[in-house]
């Protein structure tokens, strides 16, 4: 799939007190404004127009905005965050996506569910049953996916956050994958590349146009992925990552 446009959100200063499972400190703002601009940067490497939208200090996590809606080609699903401090992130982004979507669907309450727990895979839609995402999002989403002729299922998480924390798509039949997903059996019958445990956060790299845009700081996962044959761009996203954010979590592609 061939995508022409991003939509990205500026941090804002109080993303210092996003959410967190802790243990790699307190995001340095000054550095994750320049890395932002490094993000947007590549993904206009890779064609893509950016749209920045401004940062939203009511949200310390606005800045991960995939979570925030689905973008299927023929319609947009906005979510509905399963984070109680995330919950009001979508009203931002529903009139973004009304100049660029008909329709925009959208998932309700008791629903739950977080878009970086959603994997494109053709016209099929892996959905992980996480903390945020719950059965009744999933069948939601599954219903509004198959109006619009694409499928969707579900694959159960024990530790990760979301799904795509630990699995990217790489096209031709291949995905990045790593931790408890290794073991997944939905994901069996694919060409795996695997990433090692001690470089996880690796995993969550996206496929933009032919370039796999990847977290610096993996060496394991940036050769494996060079010896394969696939072009890379490194983006060092470590002040993200301080909030449990990857690469994906930064932008909206379509
Ligand atoms: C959160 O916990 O919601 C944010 N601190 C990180 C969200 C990362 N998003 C993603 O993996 N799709």
């Amino acid at each position: 799939m061939k995508f022409l446009t991003c939509i990205v959100r500026q941090p804002c200063p109080e993303m210092v007190g996003g959410l967190s499972s802790g243990g790699l400190g307190i995001p340095d703002y000054g550095l994750a404004l320049e890395q932002h601009k490094k993000y947007v940067e590549a993904l206009e490497e890779c064609g893509c127009k950016v749209i920045v939208l401004p940062a939203d200090p009511a949200y310390p996590d606005s800045v991960f905005v995939e979570d925030t809606a689905l973008l299927i080609g023929s319609a947009a699903i906005l979510t509905r965050p399963g984070a109680d401090s995330r919950k009001g992130e979508t009203a931002g982004m529903k009139p973004v996506l009304q100049n660029h979507f008909m329709p925009v669907e959208e998932i309700i309450l008791p629903g739950t569910l977080e878009a970086g727990d959603v994997l494109e895979v053709e016209s099929h839609y892996y959905i992980g049953i996480s903390e945020r995402t719950n059965n009744e999002g999933a069948e939601q989403l599954i219903r509004i996916l198959e109006k619009h002729g694409k499928t969707g299922s579900t694959v159960r998480l024990q530790k990760f956050l979301h799904l795509k924390t630990g699995v990217a798509w790489l096209g031709n039949n291949t995905l990045l994958l790593t931790g408890e997903l290794r073991q997944a059996l939905e994901f069996h019958n694919y060409e795996r590349i695997e990433v090692d445990d001690d470089e996880q956060y690796a995993a969550n790299s996206i496929m933009v146009n032919g370039t796999v845009i990847m977290p610096a700081g993996y060496p394991k996962t940036l050769n494996t992925l060079q010896d394969s044959g696939y072009k890379v761009l490194q983006v060092d996203t470590s002040e993200y990552r301080k909030l449990d954010g990857g690469l994906s979590c930064l932008s909206l592609r379509f």
